[in-house]
Parts: C-alpha cells; structure tokens; sequence
C-alpha cells in the first residue's frame, strides 16, 4: 500500500520526505493540501499535524509529521528493501551520524530559511526583500560552507564514507538555493562540497523528483 504523504511536492519537506521514499522503493502518493485557501490550518488538517505545516504521512493508519522525523522512520520500517545503511547502527558511528543531522538542521536549513525568507516567502506576500539581510545571511552562510569544505575533505559523505539520511536531508534546501539564484554548493571555491553535492544529487532517487516539479 502507498504511503499517503499530505502536502504538495513544491515544499522541500515533501521532496525531503518523497527522496527517501524513493531511496527505499516505498510507493507514495502525494495528497494535495489547498494552502492558498489555508486548508492546512483547518481543524481536520490540525487533527493530525497540530502546527498546521505539510507534510504530513499516513502509513496504514499511522500518522507523523516533521520531514526529517519521516524520512528516518520509513528508513527503519521499510528497513530490507531500498537503499541499504542510512542509519549506521553501530553506536558510535550512529552518533557521528546524528552529529551530522544536527549540523544540517542548525547549520544549512537555518540559513537557506533565511535566504528564502527574504527571497521567497516575501516575493509571495508582494514585499521587498531585504537585500542587506540576504548579504548578512550569505556571509554567515559562506562560514558554515567552510567547515563543511573541511569535513567533506576528509570523508565523501557528512557523516563518514557512507551515504547517510544526514546527506539527503541537504538536497531539497540545496536545490532551493540554485532556485534562488545562489550556486554556492557548486562553487569550485569549495571543490569537496561540489563534489558533495554533485554525488547526491545526481541520484536516480533525487533525477526523478526534479522531473517532476
Ligand atoms: N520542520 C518541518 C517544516 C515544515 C514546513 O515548514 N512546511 C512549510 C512548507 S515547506 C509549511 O507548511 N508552511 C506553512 C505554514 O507554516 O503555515 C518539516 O520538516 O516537516
């Protein structure tokens, strides 16, 4: 049975959640939510994500939002098919892991929310954006974008030499980012984020998704 991810692909949360699916071979169908008429902030809709944000899954009956917490649980229950290894299990390297799924939520989504509050969110409601912020954004941005030259210079992947849910949690925002104009993750400035980011998204699993926005 496909799992029903409620939302609309537009919003890197669903992409986030529909590139795992996709990694793990698990069917989805996309539930379209009417935000324009706020659909979203709806007492049925609040029923089953209380913050009123897409997306949202429904697996069988059983309900979760929050992309990042989405992707790791149809990793672990869809477990033997798909894409192998996501999650390590050794304690240690699951710890490294985690440190690498902290970094991209304190470190890169912080930052693509703010360019894209500026650049997107913004646009949408006919204001200005303010361009002295993007800058103050993309130098802050540019920092972060150093240490990950570092970290990717000495392993292929964000969390050791092994793909990980930490590295695809980056590509929906990442590819926001060229959406908006900035191609900071393809600069040769940073040859091993390039690198980085040409190997995760070029995955049949990511092509596939692209193909349809
Ligand atoms: N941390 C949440 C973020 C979800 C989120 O921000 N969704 C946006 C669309 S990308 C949304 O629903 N915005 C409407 C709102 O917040 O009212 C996740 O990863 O699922």
């Amino acid at each position: 049975m496909a799992i029903k991810i409620y939302g609309v692909l537009l919003s890197t949360a669903v992409q986030r959640v529909a590139l795992v699916c996709n990694e793990k071979n698990v069917p989805y169908e996309i539930i379209p939510v009417d935000m324009k008429n706020g659909a979203h902030k709806e007492p049925s809709f609040l029923k089953n994500h209380p913050f009123g944000q897409i997306p949202y899954i429904d697996d069988d009956g059983f309900i979760l939002y929050e992309s990042r917490a989405i992707a790791h649980y149809i990793t672990k229950q869809y477990a033997s098919q798909g894409t192998q290894g996501l999650i390590p299990t050794d304690v240690k390297e699951e710890a490294i892991y985690e440190q690498a799924i902290a970094t991209e939520l304190s470190h890169f989504d912080s930052q693509v929310t703010g360019l894209a509050m500026e650049r997107v969110y913004k646009k949408y409601r006919n204001l200005e954006s303010d361009e002295a912020k993007v800058a103050e954004v993309l130098a802050t941005f540019n920092t972060k974008l150093d240490a990950y030259e570092v970290i990717l210079g000495k392993q292929r992947y964000v969390a050791g030499d092994n793909l990980t849910l930490a590295d695809l949690n980056h590509v929906p925002n990442g590819h926001m980012l060229k959406r908006m104009g900035f191609d900071i993750l393809d600069s040769e400035t940073r040859p091993n984020v390039a690198r980085w980011w040409k190997d995760i998204t070029s995955r049949p699993s990511w092509v596939a998704i692209v193909a349809d926005l």
